[in-house]
C-alpha cells in the first residue's frame, strides 16, 4: 500500500460523489501516480462500505476486461473485478434513466449464479460448472466516472470498474449439456446490428471468468458466495448509448435482454 487510510477514504468519497452527482472527474492516478493495486481495491472497498452504511447492499459481482473486444477498446489488458448494487438492477424490458448517467455504454455479458460458494486458489472451469445453479443473459450499463471514459487499470479499479446499471434476462438455464463457448450473441441498437460475439470471447469460456474471480478474491481472503449473480465481462466492445436508444441483445438459446434509454 502506498496511500494512507485518510487518502483512501477521501478518494472513495471523491469517486462516489462523481457517480452521485453525475459529474466526470480526472483520473486519480494523475494526482497519485504511485498508488498500487492494493490501494485501488482498497478505494473500491471503501466505496462499497459507504454504500453499505447507507443500506445499499451488493447484489452482483462483476469481472471486467475479459474479452479481446473490451481489451482492444479500453487499451487495458488485465481482468479486474467490481460490484453492483441492488438499486441498479433492472429486469429485461426496463427503461433506464439516461440523465442519471455521465456517458453510458452497454455490454452483453453471460451471468452465472452458484448453488454453493466457490473459493480459490486453483479454481478452474470444471469447478465453476459443478457449482453453477444456472446461467442467465445480462447486459451491463457501464459509466466511467472519468472524463472521456479514459483511465488506466488502477484508476478504473478504484472507480468500481465503471459499474453503473445491469439488466437481467428472464431465461434461466442449467449448464449441463450447454456449449457456453458457442453461445452466439447479437446486440442491436435501434434495430441495427451494433456488435456480435460468442461465449468463447470471454477468456475462452465464460466459466473461466468466474474461476478467475474466485482466484482473484482468494488472494484477499474472500470467496464467491452462493446465490449472487456473477457478470463475466462484456463479450464484445461496449456500445455507447444515449437518450432515445433501444437496445436488444439476443443470446441464442439463452433468451434476450432489452432496454430503452429515456
Ligand atoms: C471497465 C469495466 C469493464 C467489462 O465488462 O469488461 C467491464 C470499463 O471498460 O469501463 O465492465
Ligand atoms: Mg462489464
Amino acid at each position: 500500500m502506498q496511500l494512507d487510510q485518510s487518502t483512501i477514504a477521501a478518494l472513495a468519497e471523491h469517486l462516489e460523489n462523481a457517480e452521485l452527482n453525475v459529474q466526470a472527474v480526472s483520473k486519480i492516478t494523475d494526482r497519485y501516480p504511485d498508488m498500487d493495486w492494493e490501494d485501488a481495491y482498497a478505494i473500491q472497498d471503501a466505496i462499497r462500505a459507504r454504500k453499505a452504511a447507507r443500506g445499499i447492499p451488493v447484489s452482483a459481482l462483476k469481472m471486467g476486461l475479459t474479452s479481446p473486444g473490451k481489451i482492444k477498446q479500453m487499451g487495458v489488458k488485465e481482468p479486474i473485478y467490481g460490484f453492483l448494487n441492488e438499486q441498479h438492477r433492472y429486469e429485461t424490458d426496463s427503461t433506464i434513466d439516461t440523465a442519471s448517467l455521465i456517458h453510458p455504454k452497454v455490454e452483453a455479458e453471460i451471468g452465472f449464479v452458484l448453488k454453493r460458494p466457490l473459493k480459490g486458489p486453483g479454481c478452474h472451469i470444471g469447478d465453476v460448472l459443478a457449482a453453477t445453479d444456472y446461467v442467465v443473459a445480462t447486459v451491463e450499463v457501464i459509466d466511467s466516472r472519468y472524463e472521456n471514459f479514459k483511465f488506466d487499470l488502477k484508476s478504473v479499479i478504484a472507480d468500481n470498474t465503471s459499474a453503473a446499471r445491469y439488466i437481467v434476462g428472464d431465461t434461466y438455464r442449467q449448464v449441463a449439456g450447454l456449449d457456453l463457448r458457442n453461445l452466439g450473441i447479437v446486440m442491436r441498437k435501434n434495430g441495427s446490428v451494433a456488435t456480435v460475439a460468442s461465449g468463447a470471447a470471454v477468456l475462452g469460456h465464460p466459466a473461466a471468468s468466474v474461476a478467475m474471480l474466485a482466484n482473484m478474491l482468494s488472494a484477499r481472503g474472500r470467496e464467491i458466495p452462493a446465490g449472487v449473480l456473477i457478470m463475466t465481462g462484456g463479450a464484445t466492445e461496449a456500445v455507447a448509448v444515449e437518450k432515445g436508444d433501444r437496445v436488444v441483445v439476443d443470446f441464442q438459446w439463452l433468451g434476450s435482454v432489452s432496454m430503452e434509454f429515456a
